[in-house]
């Protein structure tokens, strides 16, 4: 009888123990966090000063900004960086949850996503992700760089809602096994590639904008295109290496190469404006003009079409 109460308590002890484990929230998975836009003003942006409390770039009012306010511990952050991987451990969302910029602004920072996470900015917002900040030194260096990277695992799903990304060598470049839907974003001025899609990334872009690329006039990194200064190679959008993908109700204008290069990779355009691409407008994609391309046959080169 006795043995049997000890071995009975020790197993409520033991269980009591599991269940401690479960309930221990010390930090929430696949939740939303919200990040303050800035006004791009000489004394605001995330890198500045704070602003008066409630004022253009404090979103939640408590006088806190950009690196202060990714570290103050709520779910408010001031970067999207802070709101991803790098603000207050406990509530940033670890490429798990969704992302949420709440107010238009201005962020000079390259963004990697290698999770299931959602990164959008709210309907009417402005979230421009610029490698150029005006009086930043870090603004050239960044002109090297691409600016929003996707590598995630092909058991993983993200989503890009509503953002814009600009003066990078590429505004969008999806890798690895990457699975990725881009709803309304917009490339516009990267020097290399607008979207640029690699390996074996499944990528369905649809209702975006893909202006100008391989057009730019920058003091500090030249004329594109000129004699001196070539884009390479200055495509809308790629798909590369094995990646495939659908286009849907989307405008490619401007390039200085092709408006969308699938080389002979299965990928499908439905409703897409593509127009005054010096490369050509498409290389190598299936067009469909019906609106869906469920049911076309994949990509085989243009004469599929
Ligand atoms: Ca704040
Ligand atoms: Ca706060
Ligand atoms: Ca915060």
């Amino acid at each position: 009888m006795l043995r049997s109460q000890t071995a009975r308590r020790g197993l409520i002890t033991t269980l009591a123990a599991a269940a401690a484990l479960f309930v221990v929230p010390a930090a929430f998975a696949n939740h939303p966090v919200l990040v303050e836009g800035n006004c791009n003003n000489a004394t605001d942006p995330m890198f500045s000063p704070v602003p008066a409390p409630g004022t253009c770039g404090d979103y939640d009012g408590d006088g806190l900004i950009g690196t202060a306010e990714d570290n103050d511990g709520d779910r408010v952050f001031g970067t999207i960086n802070g709101a991803n991987t790098t603000g207050s451990a406990a509530t940033r969302v670890n490429n798990n949850g969704t992302i949420t910029v709440v107010t238009s602004g201005l962020f000079a920072e390259q963004v990697t996503l290698s999770g299931n996470v959602t990164l959008e900015a709210a309907a009417g917002v402005e979230a421009n992700l610029d490698a150029v900040r005006q009086g930043d030194a870090g603004s050239t260096p960044r002109q090297g760089q691409p600016g929003i990277i996707v590598n995630a695992p092909a058991n993983r799903q993200v989503v890009i809602r509503n953002i814009q990304s600009r003066n990078w060598t590429s505004g969008f470049q999806i890798n690895g096994d990457s699975r990725v839907a881009l709803e309304g974003v917009r490339a516009e001025h990267n020097v290399n590639y607008g979207i640029e899609i690699t390996g074996n990334a499944r990528v369905a872009i649809s209702d975006s904008e893909v202006y100008a690329t391989g057009r730019r006039v920058n003091p500090m990194t030249g004329d594109f295109p000129s004699t001196a200064n070539q884009p390479d190679p200055g495509t809308g959008i790629e798909f590369d290496d094995h990646a495939t993908g659908t286009v849907f109700f989307t405008r490619v204008t401007g390039s200085t190469s092709a408006g969308v290069d699938a080389g002979k990779n299965r990928v499908c355009l439905a409703l897409v404006n593509v127009f005054d691409n010096a490369g050509g407008d498409v290389r190598g994609a299936k067009v469909s003009n019906n609106g869906t391309c469920v049911g076309s046959a994949p990509g085989k080169g243009s004469d599929d079409r």
